[in-house]
């Protein structure tokens, strides 16, 4: 097995791959004939570690979002703490970012005052939710409640009309699979959705398999793309999804469950050691802090603009 410091990654190909090319838009991701992937990040540091490793896109996930505030994913976090957040993530990377909305923080009037914002500071689109609010997350025990289909479909018209960007994404999430309801009627809202103006579809699942994503994509007959989230069914081969024409995988949670992972087992060898000389090789320098937030060039500014800093 890989020891830590041998997966740790070489910066000097993380700033090629971020370099390499024009970052596509979030649209261009959508639409493109290949498979694309999203990788979760929740604050500025994780937006940044995401954006170097070369991913394309972010998703902006509201389960770890809140949970990194210390929060239940139940929209127990208003939505200008999440535009705050987001805002963060904005100023930290150029790659395109897709917001999870949620159920739109309550009615039409609530999504179109969000997209205004979202586009104001440069977010790429929003994902909507059919569930109602408060939403809880597609994970939690309690029962799920489905949106109204009219009510939903005027949200996410609501979202197209308010946008002013042409490349401003609005993703439909359905979450009929999740509340139990049959592949007809997902089907059936699906197609409702895209003449609402989704820009395209998110089908979520709690299986350990793909068989409902994998049977929906088969009966899906609109222009719609397609985009899932592998969290549960995460032991299923990529190119499963790459033919089924999936447009888009989002890993939705893997940077905070890869950081709760690795701070659980430093505090606790700290705590029963009372010394923290046994973690001191494993864990990130004080020295890759400062280039993650790239402290040079506060000193190239200071040299520029500071009296007496040469
Ligand atoms: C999120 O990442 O917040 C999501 C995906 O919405 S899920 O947690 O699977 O609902
Ligand atoms: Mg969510």
């Amino acid at each position: 097995m890989n020891t830590f410091e041998d997966r740790t990654i070489n910066h000097t190909q993380v700033t090629r791959a971020q370099n390499f090319e024009m970052n596509p838009s979030l649209k261009t991701l959508i639409q493109s004939a290949d498979l694309e992937f999203l990788m979760e990040a929740h604050n500025g540091l994780s937006a940044k570690i995401v954006a170097e490793t070369g991913f394309k896109g972010i998703w902006a996930s509201g389960l770890t979002m809140s949970s990194s505030l210390g929060l239940r994913d139940c929209n127990e976090a208003s939505w200008s703490e999440v535009l705050q957040q987001v805002e963060y993530m904005r100023d930290s990377v150029e790659i395109p970012i897709l917001l999870d909305g949620d159920s739109g923080f309550g009615d039409f009037n609530n999504v179109r005052r969000l997209v205004e914002k979202l586009e104001k500071r440069g977010v790429d689109g929003i994902c909507i939710e059919d569930k109602v609010f408060p939403k809880r997350n597609s994970f939690m025990k309690t029962p799920q409640q489905l949106a109204d289909v009219e009510e939903f479909s005027g949200k996410l018209k609501a979202a197209k009309d308010t946008q002013k960007r042409a490349d401003f994404c609005v993703v439909a999430r359905l979450e009929g699979f999740i509340a139990g309801a049959s592949q007809n009627e997902v089907l059936t809202r699906a197609h409702l959705y895209q003449e609402a103006g989704a820009d395209a579809l998110l089908v979520h699942s709690k299986l350990n398999d793909a068989q409902q994503i994998l049977g929906f994509a088969e009966q899906w007959q609109g222009n719609a793309p397609l985009i899932i989230v592998p969290t549960t069914y995460c032991g299923v081969a990529t190119d499963d999804f790459r033919h089924a024409g999936i447009s888009v995988a989002i890993w939705a949670n893997h940077t905070l469950r890869a950081s709760i992972a690795a701070m659980q087992a430093a505090c606790l060898t700290v705590f029963e050691e009372q010394s923290v000389a046994a973690i001191e090789s494993s864990i990130t320098s004080i020295d890759e802090i400062m280039r993650i937030q790239n402290c040079d060039e506060l000193y190239d500014a200071e040299k520029k603009y500071l009296p007496n800093s040469n």
